[in-house]
């Protein structure tokens, strides 16, 4: 036997009988939900408490300037999970299916699954709705939990079990607003009685066991994703939160699909403003996004205390960012920087530099070439992002700009100073992020930058694929998770 061949053997051993160290890494892929840049470290909300995701940032690379691919649920996760931009898979909003359109497809989670990994998850990965989350997907996984089953309905989330109305609800005093847009603190729970606490829990006892096999855990926090429910403790972090700068004339220079997409749901920012509860809405998602912190940093600390802290790839993200009333918009589904940038921090095997934050533009597509790479797995050809890895190991490393597209044909592209926005009837904005970072100024009609969107458009993509069908054009059964396409007419 030659060396090689000895070597060979000694790692097919690995798996068997040696142990972790002669095999690849782990991978905790840590979500969290709608978390914008009102986290410590990337400085979105100065005085935010996010203790936990800091020092991940600090032992790790963070990312200061991430963005999704998409700036809604199904749309980013689908894009992250697939390695496909919307534009390629069709998937643009939170009511479609991609798996009866795309059966092909090789997500992330099998991608591991398929060299050798052991992939398990709980919570929010793919889409949280049923049809989402095919169960061939892991070799276990807990399903998510809820804070408010009594708003689930059955049909989209059939492993709950539907509860009537709590007293005292809704907890933020309005009535009759949108169901799911709930805040306040749940009467008489611990923190182990919130709904994310399930996740935490599979996690630290996943992490416990022995594993025979390198795993790809991946754990899907909710928070702080409306309804904002946290223990008291996390409201009293922010006795006094500030509110959102919204110049009266910030809309006016927006072309009209600009105009559409920030007035969806304005009936809520009417509403919250009617009710005088702007401020109380802040301090909820303020107080989630610490609840949330809370949570990463119980689930790090499972992982420290293992066997496998020192041979686990670490990377935390969040699926979109969220608007608390800029642009007199809320939630997100829109192209400004408020929706599209989110935390991104990768820690452990492969990174270099630590501490030292990448002010490069990147993608959430990046990410599963980038855990390719990092665990010496074949980088599927199909994949439209680009590794992080040679950002992780060089700060000064280059990289394409990010591109985050709404609803087919409409695109943003972000380099490290600007953001150029094309909507599909050709309507631009552009905005110069160093002069104006709050994006109040169009410049898009300026003559003096027609060289530089002409640039920027190149990063666009050329063409988009129509729409999939949405869950109503279905008959989905969650038993056999199977889809049957409803006859037309
Ligand atoms: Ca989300």
């Amino acid at each position: 036997m030659d060396r090689r061949t000895f070597l060979g053997s000694l790692a097919g051993l690995g798996a068997a009988g040696i142990g972790e160290a002669a095999t690849k890494p782990n991978v905790l892929f840590l979500a969290v939900d709608d978390m914008n840049d009102w986290v410590g470290c990337l400085g979105g909300y100065p005085g935010v408490k996010t203790p936990n995701i800091d020092r991940l940032a600090q032992r790790g690379v963070l990312f200061r300037n991430a963005h999704c691919a998409s700036p809604l649920c199904n749309p980013s996760r689908t894009a992250l999970l697939t390695g496909r931009r919307a534009d390629t898979t069709g998937v643009y909003n939170n009511d479609q299916f991609w798996r009866p359109v795309h059966p092909d497809y090789v997500t992330l989670p099998m991608h591991f699954k398929a060299n050798g990994y052991h992939v398990a998850g709980a919570g929010k990965i793919f889409h949280h709705t049923a049809g989402a989350n095919p169960p061939d997907q892991w070799d276990e996984f807990q399903l998510q939990q809820f804070d408010d089953p009594w708003w689930r309905r059955p049909e989209w989330y059939p492993w709950v079990k539907k509860e009537p109305n709590p007293p005292g609800h809704p907890f933020n005093g309005i009535q009759n607003f949108q169901g799911e847009f709930d805040w306040g603190v749940l009467p008489g729970r611990k923190d182990e009685d919130y709904g994310d606490w399930h996740a935490v829990r599979f996690a630290g006892d996943f992490l416990k066991r022995k594993q025979t096999k390198p795993f790809f855990l991946a754990i899907g926090l909710w928070h702080p994703h409306i309804p904002m429910f946290a223990p008291q403790r996390f409201f009293d972090m922010y006795p006094d939160p500030r509110l959102p700068e919204v110049p009266e004339t910030d809309l006016d220079d927006l072309p009209p699909m600009a105009q559409k997409f920030a007035a969806a749901r304005r009936n809520e920012h009417e509403r919250i403003l009617k009710e005088g509860k702007w401020r109380d809405a802040v301090r909820a998602y303020l107080a989630a996004i610490s609840f949330a912190d809370f949570m990463v940093g119980k689930i790090l600390d499972d992982l420290d205390r293992s066997p496998h802290a020192k041979n686990t790839v670490i990377v935390l993200w969040s699926d979109n960012g969220w608007h608390l009333g800029e642009k007199q918009h809320w939630h997100k589904s829109t192209l400004w920087e408020r929706a599209s940038h989110v935390p991104l921090i990768f820690a452990g095997p492969g990174t270099k530099a630590t501490g030292t934050p990448r002010t490069q533009t990147v993608s959430l597509l990046d990410i599963y070439p980038t855990l390719c790479e990092l665990c010496q797995l074949p980088v599927r050809p199909e994949l439209e992002g680009e590794s992080l890895a040679p950002l992780l190991r060089d700060p000064k490393a280059k990289h394409k700009p990010a591109v985050i597209t709404f609803n087919p044909g409409n695109h943003a592209v972000r380099t490290e100073r600007w953001r150029y926005i094309r909507y599909s009837d050709g309507t631009e904005e552009l905005y110069d992020r160093e002069a104006d970072p709050n994006e109040y100024r169009n410049i898009a009609g300026q003559a003096q930058y027609d060289k530089l969107k002409a640039d920027l458009r190149q990063y666009m993509p050329k063409t988009s694929v129509p729409a999939v069908p949405e869950r109503e054009d279905y008959d989905f059964d969650f038993r056999t998770y199977t889809y049957k396409l409803k006859k037309k007419g």
